[in-house]
């Protein structure tokens, strides 16, 4: 599985990793939290009740893994470079969430990062434990499709959920998770993102997110849900079957963005928009939110489902998140899932 970190707040029983990493991700808070100005190696040792040695031993550790550490005689460190990597102390140190985010795992390397949730929901894992990883083996699209998760490039990352309302509303958690993307990726980047319905996160016609949501559950009751969500960050290249429909926040951008703090600002924007949802249980505004973000209202679509093919205009949505699409023979139908494809976006032409 790669090497694993898991950060909690909220399950310290949970917290399987040893002194060392302990020890480390402490020195990395302190200097964190003290960017502007250096910390004697004195005064972090006093503080964890450790030799200068060892903290010392500890700085190199975090400089080997590409923290830029400057270290001046009489004064002490200073913590002057952040590697581009989905750390939990750093992505805790960039968190304004109440719940989501509580416990954090991160993995070097794992399959995908939805099974391991599910795995982590079945054994009772609270609301809002978040799994990323910097690679993704099998990482999966919806229908059996596949997500292509290279290393150390994108936020490939699962939120579990235990909503309060029941399971019909369930494809509101990806129209939440959509505008969340969205606003997180606007207001970090600048960029202009769009949502195509239901689940992709489109920027100059070109897929750069994307959305899945599982969940166990019965008639009534979500038991739990799983949001999965996957978005190419700096990937400055595509595989030849995604080049043409593919894009990078690098790519549209050329500049690289902080996974952290994006994928902070994500969880952000999620837990205002679910609990200010959870706790009115008013969705008009929201989906009024989404539609307005949507490009593929008053397009020319292609539903392919499994009851077969069709064209015509979406014309709207249902509040069940339903796309209502009305044929060139005048008739109206509502697509819940299958795939809906539009004119000149990620590859329909
Ligand atoms: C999705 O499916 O768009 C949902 C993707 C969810 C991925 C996340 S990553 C974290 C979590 N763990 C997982 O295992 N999955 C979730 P769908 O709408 O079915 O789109 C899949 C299609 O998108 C593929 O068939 C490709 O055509 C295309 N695709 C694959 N990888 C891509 C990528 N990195 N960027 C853009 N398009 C991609």
């Amino acid at each position: 599985m790669g090497s694993l970190f898991f950060i909690s707040r909220a399950m310290p029983a949970l917290v399987p990793f040893g002194g060392i990493i302990r020890m480390k991700a402490k020195i990395q808070e302190i200097l964190l939290k003290n960017q502007d100005s250096y910390v004697s190696g004195e005064e972090i040792s006093r503080r964890l009740g450790i030799s200068r040695t060892a903290v010392w031993k500890y700085i190199n550790n975090l400089r080997e893994e590409g923290f830029g550490i400057k270290s001046v005689p009489n004064k002490g460190y200073r913590l002057e470079k952040i590697p581009d990597r989905l750390d939990p102390v750093l992505l805790r140190h960039c968190l304004l969430t109440r719940k989501l985010g509580q416990a954090i795992e991160i993995h070097e390397a794992i399959d995908s990062t939805n099974t391991r949730a599910k795995e982590l929901a079945q054994t009772g894992a609270p609301h809002g434990t978040l799994v990323a990883a910097e690679e993704q083996i099998k990482g999966r699209g919806r229908l059996g499709r596949s997500w292509e998760s290279p290393p150390g490039t994108g936020i490939w990352m699962s939120l579990i959920l235990r909503p309060s309302f029941p399971p019909r509303f369930a494809p509101r958690i990806t129209v939440i998770a959509a505008l969340a993307a969205v606003k997180a990726i606007s207001s970090i980047t600048g960029l202009d993102a769009a949502i195509k319905w239901p689940n992709d996160i489109i920027i100059n016609y070109r897929k750069v997110c994307g959305i899945l949501t599982e969940m166990q559950a019965d008639p009534d009751l979500i038991e739990y849900a799983v949001l999965g969500m996957g978005i190419n960050v700096n990937t400055e290249s595509f595989p030849a079957e995604l080049v043409n429909s593919a894009t990078s926040l690098y790519l549209e951008s050329g500049a690289r963005t902080d996974r952290c703090r994006l994928l902070a600002g994500i969880l952000g924007f999620f837990e205002g928009i679910y609990e200010k949802y959870e706790d009115t249980g008013d969705f008009t505004d929201i989906l009024k939110e989404y539609k307005e973000r949507c490009i593929t209202l008053g397009q020319r679509v292609r539903v392919v489902s499994a009851s077969g093919e069709f064209e015509g205009i979406a014309e709207g949505l249902t509040q069940d998140c339903e796309l209502i699409v009305v044929s060139d023979n005048g008739m109206k139908h509502t697509v819940l899932s299958g795939d809906v494809s539009v004119r000149g976006i990620c590859g329909y032409v």
